[in-house]
């Protein structure tokens, strides 16, 4: 009766549909179903309720007409309980020939409710507690000593070999453990004193009034001035009281993908070692000075705090695309913003804040000076050997903050994330 004619439905629905396009499948909610060898691969949620019994075996009929390939299968206790008895909730990932997937699903939502179905998502790895970081360690080596040849230090061992003993406690380092502090050589702390002093006596006219703030209380809280090269176990301690941010040591450049995810937890990776004696007012790499002056007074600023983490929450599990974007926008943001404050043009920056001499470029009139858009600096191209071409301004630090935020917050996945501060870990929801 019933039941034979349904499945007699499917079937002559099966035989009478068009053959199916090359290429991916479209369904008409706009999921896309990416095609291979005429199989797509979909993720099915479905809702069978009490009163429909049969409901289970119908529906497996309907996957057996179809020939579908069972890949994985779950079920749970529905969230909706209805009147006539609670719903079971079934999660099936299944291989289905690509012309038939719409009528697979129509013959589905025949039997069971509140179907839905979505493409196969490669969601890429990403932390969930705070202690995953100790695995967001890829390093890129574009600027390694040993192997870059334009490095300052490529032909001087002595510093490849110092450098080396320094990455070494990051690559040792584990989440909880305390700090390493390093003992700064003469040669270093006069290296740190050169890059202090020529900056400090630009910031007054070159820095935004945020980074100035900071700067002034780490000075008289935090011990930093130019005698000394501050440790990262005091300056985190400092940070975590201000806004939450703590550190972790890194060995090197790290991949977009595990730096970003780092500032979801609150955390930035820091690298140790300092740049070579012979380039103190630029390096292209990341360094101890670029962390301690560019950094870490703007981490020490709660509104800057807030939206890094955003980036960083917005990073999680996202697209290559996507995190390729976001890098570029931090870039031209985090580490080369300008903005706008009483009139005048000032950095914020971070790659600006730890470099005299791109500092005093980037506020010449040598460069081009673009008004800051999220969605234009998410595609600039950008130089990462020597001075940028190109910065944008915004209107404001807020204007910069809020542009931010809401291109982060734009950024699409399957699935939401949230940050629980008491067991700092990321919540996934939605997640089927
Ligand atoms: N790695 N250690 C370290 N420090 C950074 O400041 C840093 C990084 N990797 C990538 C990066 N910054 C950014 O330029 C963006 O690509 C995220
Ligand atoms: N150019 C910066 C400096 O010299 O401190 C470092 C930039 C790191 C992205
Ligand atoms: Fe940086």
């Amino acid at each position: 009766g019933r039941k034979q004619s349904l499945i007699e439905d499917a079937r002559r629905e099966r035989a009478c549909a068009p053959a199916g396009s090359p290429g991916p499948s479209r369904l008409g909610d706009g999921s896309v179903f990416e095609e291979k060898d005429g199989k797509v691969t979909l993720n099915v949620l479905f809702a069978l309720s009490g009163q429909k019994n049969a409901g289970f075996f119908k529906a497996g009929k309907i996957f057996e007409t179809f020939e579908a390939k069972l890949l994985h299968i779950e079920s749970r206790p529905g969230r909706k309980r209805k009147n006539n008895g609670p719903d079971l909730e079934f999660f099936m990932r299944c291989e289905v020939q690509s012309s038939d997937l719409d009528v697979f699903l129509n013959t589905l939502k025949r039997v069971a409710d509140d179907v839905r179905s979505f493409p196969e998502e490669k969601v890429p790895w990403f932390p969930k507690q705070i202690k995953d970081l100790d695995r967001c360690n890829v390093l890129i080596t574009k600027f390694d000593p040993d192997l870059d040849h334009g490095h300052p230090g490529y032909n001087d061992s002595e510093y490849k070999k110092r450098r080396a003993a320094i990455v070494e406690l990051a690559f040792r380092y584990k989440h909880g453990d305390p700090l390493p502090t390093v003992e700064y050589t003469a040669e270093e702390t006069s290296t740190w004193q050169q890059v202090y002093q020529q900056l400090r006596s630009v910031y007054p006219s070159t820095a935004c009034r945020q980074f100035l703030d900071s700067l002034q209380q780490l000075e008289e809280e935090c011990g930093y001035g130019k005698e000394r090269i501050p440790q990262l176990r005091d300056v985190s301690a400092f940070l975590k009281e201000k806004t939450g941010f703590q550190l972790r040591p890194a060995a090197g450049l790290l991949s977009a993908r595990d730096f970003l995810a780092s500032l979801a937890f609150r955390v930035f990776q820091c690298t140790q070692y300092i740049r070579h004696p012979s380039s103190p007012m630029h390096s292209p790499e990341p360094d101890c000075c670029h962390e301690l002056l560019g950094h870490i007074p703007m981490l020490a600023n709660k509104e800057f705090a807030q939206f890094s983490q955003e980036i960083g929450l917005a990073s999680l599990g996202a697209s290559d695309e996507d995190i390729e974007k976001l890098s570029t926008l931090y870039w031209f943001t985090v580490e080369f913003g300008l903005c706008k404050q009483n009139g005048a043009v000032k950095a914020y920056g971070a790659g600006l804040l730890s470099s005299y001499g791109e500092l005093v470029y980037a506020l010449s009139n040598e460069p081009e000076y673009k008004p800051f858009d999220p969605e234009e600096a998410a595609v600039q191209p950008y130089q990462d050997q020597t001075y940028q071409p190109v910065y944008f301004v915004s209107e404001s630090f807020e204007d910069a903050k809020m542009k931010l935020r809401r291109y982060s917050a734009n950024i699409q996945r399957p699935f939401a994330v949230r940050y629980d501060p008491f067991t700092c870990s990321i919540e996934v929801l939605d997640q089927p």
